[in-house]
């Protein structure tokens, strides 16, 4: 039974009780009236039987009464019962919300612990860099790719749900911004930090018919913001063309912030911030356009190498790791 439902029924049966209370004196009060002729059998047995059903009447009464009594009181012990039913339960989700807490947390922790103290998985130089923007949580589950040619790898960049806008500002590519498990650009200044060590950037594509294809640059640094984040690569190897070559020795544009090599302002016409020249041989950081969206534009995320200026691609993945990793 409900709370609600017990009130209910409390109020009622007090109502029905303060009935018969104002019923009871009435009666009790309506005196038998006193012989005044000397009286007959018949008349003498009536008044026994009135009698007798009076009698039986306030029994029944009184009876009824703690009848009533004992409802009511075990009305209250139930509404008493489920009031502390409720409490019982509410303590019981508190008590199991802190430990699902705690086991979060030692998660957590045990996570953090088992990337700090592996420096050879996922090189832990990410781990001192990155966080600037991104929360460190996350790193181990979602920047380390161990499987791509040898594992190792921390993502630096991804383009794969598409409902993250790439055309910012220069502080937001200087920072980093997106989510982890989603689109994001790590960061310039995370860029820059992680590639004073040699490093090496591996450039994984698919296309929207399912087809995969990799660019691999041996040499990867990224210079600091005195310098514009200018791009420095040597050593191309993969399947997928060396578009990126083009884009060697540019300093990084952005919307607002026209650093390319051209009269033309690049970010503002590929959508993007990324190391124009003037403009493109590839534009990863440009407009996604789902399905058959690609075709007409020329912003989209480009890889000339392989499909050409107006294609963009449905899936792209930028990822470092130090030249002298071994798997
Ligand atoms: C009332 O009547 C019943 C039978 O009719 C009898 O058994 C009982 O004793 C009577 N009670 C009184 C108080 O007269
Ligand atoms: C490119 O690779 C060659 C051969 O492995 C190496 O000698 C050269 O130093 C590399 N260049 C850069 C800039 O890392
Ligand atoms: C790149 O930026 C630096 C300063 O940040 C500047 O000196 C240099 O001329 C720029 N290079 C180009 C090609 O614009
Ligand atoms: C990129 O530029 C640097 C510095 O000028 C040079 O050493 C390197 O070989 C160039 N990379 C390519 C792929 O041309
Ligand atoms: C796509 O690019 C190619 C090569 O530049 C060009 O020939 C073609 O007309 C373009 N297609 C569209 C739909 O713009
Ligand atoms: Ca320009």
């Amino acid at each position: 039974m409900s709370l609600r439902t017990a009130a209910l029924s409390v109020t009622l049966l007090l109502l029905v009780l303060s009935e018969v209370w104002a019923q009871n004196p009435r009666k009790r009060m309506a005196p038998p009236k006193p012989p005044k002729a000397q009286c007959c059998d018949e008349v003498r047995s009536l008044k026994v039987q009135v009698a007798n059903l009076t009698s039986l009447l306030e029994e029944l009464n009184r009876k009824q009464e703690t009848d009533m009594m004992n409802v009511v009181r075990q009305m209250m012990e139930l509404d008493k019962q489920n009031r502390q039913q409720e409490a019982r339960v509410t303590e019981a989700e508190s008590k199991y919300s802190e430990i699902n807490n705690r086991v979060e947390i030692m998660q957590l922790q045990a996570s953090q612990s088992v990337t700090q103290s592996s420096s050879v998985d996922c090189h832990d130089f990410a781990w001192y860099y990155v966080g600037r923007y991104f929360k460190l949580c996350c790193l181990f589950q979602v920047f380390c790719d161990m499987e791509s040619n040898g594992g190792g790898w921390t993502l630096i960049q991804r383009r794969k749900v598409g409902l993250t806008s790439f055309n910012r500002d220069w502080k937001q590519y200087k920072n980093g911004f997106g989510t982890i498990r989603g689109d994001f650009w790590l960061g310039n200044d995370n860029l820059f930090r992680m590639t004073r060590q040699p490093s090496t950037l591996r450039i994984e594509m698919e296309d929207w018919e399912g087809e995969t294809r990799y660019a691999e640059y041996s040499y990867f640094t990224v210079k600091n913001e005195l310098n514009s984040f200018k791009l420095l690569i040597a050593n191309y190897s993969g399947n997928a063309g060396d578009s990126l070559r083009y884009h060697n020795n540019t300093n990084f544009s952005t919307k607002g912030k026209d650093n390319d090599k051209c009269v033309d302002d690049c970010a503002s016409l590929r959508k993007g911030g990324y190391w124009y020249n003037c403009c493109t041989d590839s534009n990863l950081n440009g407009v996604f356009y789902r399905y058959g969206n690609h075709g007409k534009n020329t912003d989209g995320i480009t890889w000339y190498g392989w499909h050409g200026p107006n294609y963009s691609l449905k899936r792209v993945e930028m990822k470092i790791r130090p030249q002298n990793f071994k798997s």
